[in-house]
């Protein structure tokens, strides 16, 4: 455990540096979006998306330096969702990685702007990656558009969060809830995996493996990220807390409960762990991090 957190921290602090440097300054008053789309994205995440493509496509032998721009681009796009989620229309929240929200810092429309900046910055700068090849990199605009969009992606996932009522009917509320999860936080983290076997040219039954090991750490994630909104700490979550129960939200927790919640997390982790030991010694961090996703305190 303490050693994936500082293997992530290394990962993030290297990561840092690189993305800093992707947001520079431009001349006049527009100078203010790209302020905020920067305060966003350099706000102190957990870079887990990013660190999981990096560590899938270093599986089929992939650098680093080949890996950054998908990286890069994933947390662009999982900053907007954050900047937007955030916003008093969506979840309305004023603490994100325990300091002001993108509008709060600025302005509402600031934070609009931000996260549309972020999101089609996000692709421009993908596209443009020379260090992939050209076919590769159509791949993953691809795989990442649906990832993120309103077919089945993450706005699907959102759209449902925001609108699902929830029935007296306690399997229809379980079968919303993993649907839920599915497109708003697992078609993300399914992407991270999936890039990077693209990235490494892996073959299908590869592939086929890392999208399973995602599911499953995905489901694990969206649990803990309901548990620790249950009992977790404010001031080390960061963020809010307590919101899902008083707005009635479609949760693992109130679904299943915090012990059986708990229960299928570790079942889910323990799974994904046995999934990719086909990779051998190489795939020790991704073991390791499936557990640091249901441990972790925010
Ligand atoms: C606005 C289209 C649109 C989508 C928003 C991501 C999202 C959809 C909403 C965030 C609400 C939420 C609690 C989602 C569940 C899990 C999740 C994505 C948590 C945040 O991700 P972390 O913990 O965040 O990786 P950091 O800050 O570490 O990057």
């Amino acid at each position: 455990m303490t050693d994936i957190v500082k293997t992530l921290t290394e990962f993030s602090q290297k990561f840092n540096q690189d993305l800093a440097a992707c947001f520079s300054p431009v001349q006049g008053a527009e100078n203010r979006v790209i302020e905020a789309m920067k305060y966003s994205v350099m706000n102190g995440g957990k870079r887990l998306r990013p660190y999981l493509l990096c560590e899938c496509a270093a599986l089929f032998g992939v650098d680093y330096d080949t890996s950054f721009p998908a990286a890069a681009s994933l947390e662009m796009l999982h900053s907007y969702s954050l900047i937007h989620d955030d916003l008093p229309a969506m979840d309305n929240d004023d603490l994100r990685r325990g300091k002001p929200t993108c509008h709060k810092q600025f302005d509402e429309a600031t934070a609009i702007l931000a996260g549309d900046g972020l999101l089609t910055y996000a692709f421009s700068y993908l596209s443009q990656a020379l260090i992939i090849r050209p076919e590769i990199r159509l791949t993953l605009v691809q795989l990442l558009s649906d990832a993120a969009g309103a077919f089945g992606g993450m706005v699907s996932g959102q759209t449902l969060d925001i609108y699902a009522v929830s029935s007296a009917d306690d399997t229809e509320n379980k079968s919303i809830i993993a649907r839920l999860e599915e497109m708003k936080t697992g078609r993300l983290l399914r992407y991270a995996c999936e890039a990077g076997a693209v990235l490494g040219q892996a073959d299908l039954e590869d592939r086929k493996t890392l999208v399973s090991y995602s599911r499953k750490i995905g489901q694990a994630f969206q649990i803990a990220d309901d548990i620790l909104d249950r009992i977790g700490d404010q001031s080390v979550v960061g963020k809010t807390l307590h919101k899902d129960e008083s707005q009635n939200k479609f949760t693992y927790v109130a679904c299943y409960g915090i012990e059986k919640a708990r229960e299928k997390a570790k079942k889910l982790t323990n799974e994904a762990i046995e999934e990719i030991e086909k990779f051998g010694a190489k795939a020790e961090n991704l073991q390791l991090l499936a557990k640091y996703i249901i441990e972790r305190n925010y």
